[in-house]
């Protein structure tokens, strides 16, 4: 049978069954690979820590520094702190503030083709880019993995994207990636794994593949991936790696459940729009409006390409004056290679009066850099979600880097080939600057290392099991596309917290509703409904953990996104569909609604759980897309729950 490449990587890590069911089917994966990030990760190694192993059971795991360095007060230096602590204690490596963007890192120090890796962020997917299957997951599936569990996922569909032809002069892998969120949407990819194919995928550079797959999180997909050819043989022996590489890619004719075709020397210069990423128009449609800021950098575009290419742009000339545009080299490897190089690349970009930022996430999570109010800013990052930026009424488009560093240096949205100079290629160095100082290894004897916790970081919550019968006011209701940005809040104000729940629980859902917090707690807990897509964006664990903790039980919507669905699970809360989509409109805030015998019909027909609306007396019929793994989880009040209970089972 001819295989794609999703599958043969798929087979090698099943654990569940003999072999791949059909989409849908929960499966069971061996997960080689692990990462995380601070703001997600001092979570994940609460969890891991509270499962009282010794040791990490992965091939490789990185606990990395990129989200949070501001350090406006104690609380992020104490993370880090603890993180490093960690990590020596069980394992890890640990990646200091400064080496880099996790995902930038990974890829150029980590993937393996072929492989397998699960990470504490939603952006995971770039690692495919190098053909591995790359996933995003919530803190306490990581950390399940870090313990040697398998990762357990719904069964993708596998979609096929067969590119053709080869890219134009200034136009790049943003601009595929952003023709596939004008075809597919922000939810388009939900179910699915993205599996670029074809001679035009051939055809791209390595950089403009991480891009891709990195901006697939977009999509909703659960990954998207390359092949593993000559030219990530190349990038990896670039990396000193290519003993590494693997030659696996897609059987030749193989079946795909879906399929897309783009011919690549078709596309030009794209831009999304505000306030989602699927909001795509060319360039050109929008040339002309001006702009406050630009921002070149985030997992998505932060390469050796993307820096050079813009330095080119702006070589000799003058950032405009109305325009602040800041540049972030992705890792501490690229920062190098552009004060190195012999084309003056970072001197080209001081000297053009751009804002050099230090290798991290930076203004692409709102930490600092905020634009002017009501005004314009063009990233070259992978979110536009509103209020992201940190300035309320921002409207953030996202483009390629070069139509960024085009746009900044005329003060307008600006497709680069209207800019009138020659096109100059700036391709994968073979070879890139290799120093692994910034990585540190896990000692050979880990038994006295003491894991240092700060005053920030408070003990987990624990959350008791499910009640014979569910009941709750409405606490709130919600339209469509509501992100975890939405209901978690990121930026300097509210990232400081994500080791404290107590204290990051005040910031639930206050973008939508400030009062939402008080209530809840007035309240006594309840339920939240919302329409399609809930809970895309990111995979913060905290847009779960939060509302829990606040004594939300339930939270019934049109349809979920994947990872939040999964972290809802995690944290005992009921995750439900309508089954008739005309329900949704006749329930209201602060509705009384209860499921009678909550546990028996979880148990025994969770497809099919009947809900009284007692204010409006009516009675729904609502769907829970549960295993028989996820209801006892459900049932017992979270997976942590579920696994001491467990673990007592045996020792009894
Ligand atoms: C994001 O881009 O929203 C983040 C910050 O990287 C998140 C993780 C987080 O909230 O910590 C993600 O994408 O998963
Ligand atoms: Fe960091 Fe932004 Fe990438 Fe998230 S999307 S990992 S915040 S650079």
């Amino acid at each position: 049978m001819k295989l794609s490449l999703t599958h043969k990587i798929l087979s090698e890590h099943l654990v569940s069954a003999p072999t791949l069911p059909e989409p849908g089917v929960e499966i069971g994966l061996r997960i080689d690979q692990t990462l995380t990030q601070d703001a997600t990760g001092t979570m994940a190694y609460l969890q891991f820590e509270s499962m009282g192993l010794d040791s990490i059971k992965t091939k490789v795991s990185v606990s990395y520094v990129d989200h949070n360095m501001l350090q406006t007060g104690f609380e992020n230096a104490d993370d880090h702190r603890y993180l490093q602590s960690v990590a020596a204690k069980y394992g890890l490596y640990f990646s200091r503030p400064g080496n880099g963007i996790c995902h930038q890192v990974h890829r150029e120090r980590f993937a393996v083709p072929g492989d397998t890796l699960l990470g504490s962020d939603s952006h995971t997917p770039t690692c495919g880019g190098l053909g591995m299957i790359a996933m995003g997951a919530g803190g306490l599936d990581i950390a399940m993995a870090l313990a040697g569990q398998p990762f357990w996922t719904p069964m993708p569909k596998v979609v096929g994207v067969k590119l053709t032809g080869k890219l134009q002069d200034w136009v790049t892998g943003k601009d595929v990636i952003l023709e596939m969120l004008r075809r597919l949407t922000v939810k388009g990819g939900t179910g699915r794994i993205i599996e670029y194919y074809g001679e035009g995928a051939h055809n791209l550079p390595i950089s403009d593949r991480f891009t891709i797959c990195n901006m697939g999180a977009e999509l909703g997909a659960t990954t998207s991936l390359f092949p593993s050819d000559d030219k990530t043989l190349a990038y990896m022996k670039s990396q000193e790696r290519e003993t590494s590489w693997r030659d696996i890619k897609a059987d030749d004719g193989c079946d795909y459940d879906e399929h897309v075709e783009i011919n690549l020397t078709e596309l030009e210069p794209l831009i999304a729009q505000p306030h989602m990423p699927d909001n795509v128009v060319k360039v050109r449609d929008v040339a002309g409006t001006p702009i406050a800021q630009a921002c070149v950098g985030s997992c998505t575009n932060s390469s050796y390409h993307d820096l050079g290419v813009s330095a080119y742009i702006l070589k000799d000339k003058v950032v405009h004056p109305n325009v602040s545009f800041t540049l972030t080299p992705g890792s501490k490897q690229v920062f190098e290679m552009i004060a190195r190089d012999g084309d003056m690349t970072l001197a080209s970009i001081i000297r053009s009066g751009a804002r050099v930022l230090e290798s991290a996430c930076g203004p692409c999570i709102g930490m600092g850099q905020a634009p002017p109010s009501g005004s314009v800013s063009v990233r070259s990052f992978n979110r536009n979600f509103e209020g992201r930026s940190g300035t309320a009424d921002a409207k953030v488009y996202l483009a390629s880097p070069e139509t960024c560093a085009a746009s900044a240096l005329m003060g307008v949205i600006t497709d680069p080939r209207d800019l009138g100079i020659p096109y100059k290629h700036i391709g994968d160095p073979e070879k890139m600057i290799v120093n692994d100082v910034m990585l540190i290894a896990p000692p050979e004897d880990r038994s006295k290392v003491e894991i240092v916790r700060g005053p920030n970081i408070k003990a987990l919550p624990s959350f008791t099991a499910m009640p014979e019968n569910l009941g709750g006011k409405v606490l709130l209701k919600m339209a469509d596309n509501i992100t975890t940005d939405h209901i978690m809040p990121a930026g300097a104000k509210v990232l400081p917290l994500r080791s404290n729940i107590p204290a990051i629980s005040e910031f639930t859902l206050t973008r939508i509703d400030p009062e939402f917090p008080k209530r809840a707690v007035s309240w006594g807990g309840g339920m939240i409904i919302g329409g399609e897509n809930y809970g895309q964006g990111s995979s913060r664990e905290h847009a779960a953990l939060a509302p829990r903790y606040l004594g939300v039980t339930a939270v019934i919507v049109k349809s979920f996104a994947r990872i939040h669905l999964a972290n809802l699970i995690n944290f005992g809360i009921l995750p439900a569909t309508f089954v008739n989509a005309a329900d949704y409109a006749t329930v209201g805030l602060e509705d009384e609604l209860v499921i009678e015998d909550a546990r028996k019909q979880i148990a025994n027909h969770p497809e099919k759980i009947m809900i009284t609306n007692k204010t409006k007396n009516l009675t729904y019929e609502i769907s829970s897309p549960l295993t028989e793994r996820q209801r006892q989880i459900i049932l017992a009040g979270g997976t942590l729950a579920f696994a001491r209970q467990e673990t007592e089972k045996v020792s009894a």
